[in-house]
């Protein structure tokens, strides 16, 4: 590492959470970077001695100052395609990010730690975390990083990891190069980040990049595009529909088969619905690649607590329940909460959406909607293109309105879900912030 960057200029772009590991990270081997970030605050950074940094700018890039850097450590928050970032590559500046710089640490270790990695549009979190449940179930010390929160370089300060499951965005593997992965899983390719991305093709090609030197490959057997474009060592199709990992039937119920045997019955797992049947087996797939034990994802999957803001009942009263989906940021996941939720509903289905689409077509929602939701109440930015899809829709102005107007148009077996199918920033900090105030408002109509 420290010859890595030797004689170097190496500025750390982007200076949130994992910009401000790779300084921290930075400054522990000895090199001095330069510090920028297009936001005039930036939170943390008084946590950094200016004197040990070469230089801090804040606000609008400079192509120029940009360009005078050898190596610039950009964080998956910053677009790519910012002209002066495009600038500095073509004066030949090396663009990489966090996990780039954790892979290239990791390689030049004699007997590395493995690493298995997890993408998708949809779902990432849950198996990240499943995986890495499991594998503590076996006795592996293991530990989540990655886009799930903690920094990847945060990770590597820890002691005696003998397995990282990383949880990887598309924005993370955009500039990733050298990550050597024991298993590689990319659980489905919907539409998300496309203000971003620009094309479908474009966001599928980024998740694509997981493979570029994995063992293995998991992917799911009914979305082609997470099929390995190129050739990997040895691959695993998931499909809910048949396989070695599949839900079968078994003595008289269903059950999650993994490997080609029945592991668990449907009944005794802790998560609900099937896209998480879905998720399981796609855990027990990396999970076992990475030395989990068949007894340690059975004692996993019984006692996994979900994630909070993934369709965790907030309150029921009264016979009406208040389903928090916030993490719902795109149309792929409220599509799943819907299919997974309305069966269980003997009255209305009543939905809240809204917020930011990222610059989604929502077309895809609309048939569900009108098919399955009884009453639509919309708000955010793209709220009214949502209400659009469907007659007698509602808009509302904030969160609070969205509770109240729910709430009194409810009656016992009615499910009030929030799932917003759009991004949380239009109108808050982030989906944790949306999940909270939803349940802050659902207590104070129900007080
Ligand atoms: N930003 C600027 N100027 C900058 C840098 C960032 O305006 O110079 C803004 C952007 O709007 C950006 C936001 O700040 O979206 C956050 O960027 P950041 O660089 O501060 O991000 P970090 O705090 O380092 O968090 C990143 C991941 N965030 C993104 O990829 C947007 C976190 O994933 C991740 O947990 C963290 O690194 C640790 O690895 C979050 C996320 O929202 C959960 N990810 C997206 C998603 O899951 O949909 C991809
Ligand atoms: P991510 O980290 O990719 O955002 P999470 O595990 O946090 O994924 O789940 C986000 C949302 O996606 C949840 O609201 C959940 O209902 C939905 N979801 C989870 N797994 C899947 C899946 N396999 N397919 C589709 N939707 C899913």
């Amino acid at each position: 590492m420290n010859k890595l960057f030797q004689g170097k200029k190496v500025a750390v772009l982007g200076l949130g959470v994992s910009g401000l590991a790779t300084v921290r990270f930075l400054l522990k081997q000895g090199v001095k970077p330069t510090l920028m970030d297009t936001r005039l605050k930036v939170s943390g950074l008084d946590a950094i001695a200016p004197e040990k940094v070469d230089g801090i700018y804040l606000g609008e890039l400079d192509a120029n100052r940009l360009a005078q850097m050898d190596v610039i450590l950009v964080s998956p928050g910053l677009d790519t395609n910012h002209p002066a970032i495009r600038f500095a590559q073509k004066q030949g500046t090396v663009l990489m990010g966090d996990v780039e710089l954790f892979a290239l640490c990791l390689n030049a270790q004699a007997k590395p730690p493995a690493v298995v990695g997890i993408t998708g549009s949809n779902g990432k979190s849950t198996v990240t975390t499943l995986v890495a449940h499991m594998l503590s179930c076996s006795g592996i010390k293991a530990i989540a990083a990655g886009n799930i929160g903690l920094a990847v370089l945060d990770a590597l300060q820890e002691n005696e990891v003998q397995v990282y499951v990383l949880e990887l965005s598309s924005f993370q593997l955009d500039t990733t190069y050298s990550l050597k992965l024991k298993a590689a899983c990319n659980l489905n390719v919907t539409e998300d980040h496309l203000d971003r991305h620009g094309t479908m093709a474009a966001y599928a090609a980024a998740k694509q990049r997981i493979y570029q030197h994995a063992e293995l490959a998991v992917y799911n057997a009914d979305d082609v595009l997470t099929k390995p474009v190129q050739q990997v060592p040895a691959e695993i199709a998931i499909s809910l529909n048949g396989g070695d990992y599949a839900v079968v039937q078994h003595q008289g119920e269903s059950w999650l088969q993994v490997a080609g045997a029945p592991l668990l019955k449907l009944a005794e797992m802790s998560l609900v619905g099937r896209h998480n049947q879905f998720n399981a087996l796609s855990a027990a797939a990396v999970a076992l690649a990475a030395g989990a034990s068949r007894e340690g994802l059975v004692q996993a999957l019984k006692t996994y607590q979900s994630l909070p803001h993934r369709c965790a009942l907030v309150a029921n009263h009264n016979g009406v329940r208040f389903i928090n989906d916030s993490k719902a940021t795109n149309v792929g996941a409220t599509l799943a909460a819907i299919a997974g939720l309305r069966a269980e509903v003997s009255g209305k289905l009543i939905l809240i959406a809204g917020g930011d689409g990222k610059g989604a077509d929502f077309t895809e929602l609309a048939s569900v909607l009108q098919q399955q939701v009884d009453l639509l109440i919309t708000l955010g930015k793209d709220g009214p293109a949502i209400a659009a899809l469907v007659p007698g829709a509602v808009q509302v102005a904030d969160l609070t309105a969205a509770v109240k107007y729910a709430a009194a148009h409810a009656t016992s077996g009615d499910l009030v879900l929030l799932s917003p199918a759009c991004a949380s920033l239009d109108m808050f900090k982030n989906y944790e912030e949306r999940g909270r105030l939803f349940s802050d408002a659902v207590q104070k109509v129900l007080a």
